[in-house]
């Protein structure tokens, strides 16, 4: 039977704005206000009531004003307090602006290039979510570049960025091939010793076996990877993961407490606190499956 559509709230205008993933509606109320097909994927941008305005890719959500920094800080710090060096970061999608943003408030970031393959993402986030990429757009030590990462890994210099950082979509679409064997061997050569590589590794239930695949194939590739567990709570089961790896030991694990110090007072949910915590939150079932290889 079907049911009537439903107003999210009184204000008229309102609907609910849904991820369908497996039988699971995940939603904010709020109404569509910009909407294309660019050559990759489909743009969408939405004023919620909840969270501000927000992105979605392909009708999965990517961000959101008032709730991208539980994603962002996650992905960027334990990477950037970890790794030896710091001057030179990679950031392969990220469009949006909020993982530069984060990287940049190291002062010891001297370069970092960001290669994104949507220029409707870029364009979008700076004129619908200013307040994500934030001063990065501008900083002088940002680089953008509007174009293939999988290419720009491949073709980049061995050893030639201290952290590695990939924000990307879902594992479907353009950003399929970000999670394979011939991407992170490129990852791993283009890192210098002591650098670190991090990377959004999905949700423990609702992409398990893509989750579990992830951490497995990283472990493979660098010799040292760990999943840390936090919460997204607009994306598929609100529970989420970021993977970090390095070659020369799981130097991510522990922030640098000078590192550390000069960002962690303008974080709302990192912290070396935090992060311990969540590197040691690993569900038993995932424990399980990669101690047993199955
Ligand atoms: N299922 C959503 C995964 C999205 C990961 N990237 C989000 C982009 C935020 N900068």
């Amino acid at each position: 039977m079907s049911t009537p559509p439903v107003p999210a709230s009184s204000d008229s205008s309102a609907q609910w704005v849904d991820e369908i993933f497996d039988g699971v509606r995940y939603g904010l109320a709020g109404r569509v206000i910009a909407e294309q097909q660019s050559p990759f994927q489909r743009v969408t941008i939405i004023e919620s009531e909840r969270y501000g305005k927000g992105l979605l890719l392909d009708g999965c959500w990517m961000t959101a004003e008032r709730q991208e920094r539980h994603y962002h800080e996650a992905l960027v710090h334990p990477a950037l307090c970890g790794a030896e060096r710091i001057e030179r970061v990679l950031v392969i999608g990220g469009g949006d602006g909020g993982t530069a943003r984060e990287c940049l408030r190291h002062t010891g970031v001297q370069h970092l290039d960001m290669v994104e393959i949507d220029g409707l993402v870029v364009k979008w986030s700076q004129e619908h979510l200013p307040s994500i990429g934030a001063g990065c757009w501008s900083d002088p030590r940002f680089h953008l570049t509007v174009g293939d990462g999988i290419a720009w890994v491949r073709e980049a210099e061995a050893a030639s960025y201290d952290v590695v950082i990939v924000d990307g979509s879902d594992p479907a679409g353009p950003a399929e091939g970000l999670f394979n064997r011939a991407f992170f061997e490129h990852c791993r050569r283009i890192l210098r010793p002591g650098g670190v590589f991090a990377t959004q590794s999905e949700s423990p239930e609702a992409f398990r076996e893509v989750h579990l695949a992830t951490v497995r194939l990283l472990r493979e590739v660098f010799g040292h990877a760990d999943p840390l567990y936090g919460w997204v709570p607009m994306y598929p089961s609100g529970w989420w993961s970021w993977t970090f790896a390095a070659v020369d030991g799981p130097r991510y694990r522990d922030a640098q407490p000078e590192r550390a110090a000069g960002v962690a007072a303008g974080c709302e949910i990192w912290s070396p606190r935090w992060q311990s915590g969540a590197f040691e939150a690993v569900p038993a079932f995932v424990e399980r499956a990669l101690a047993d290889g199955g």
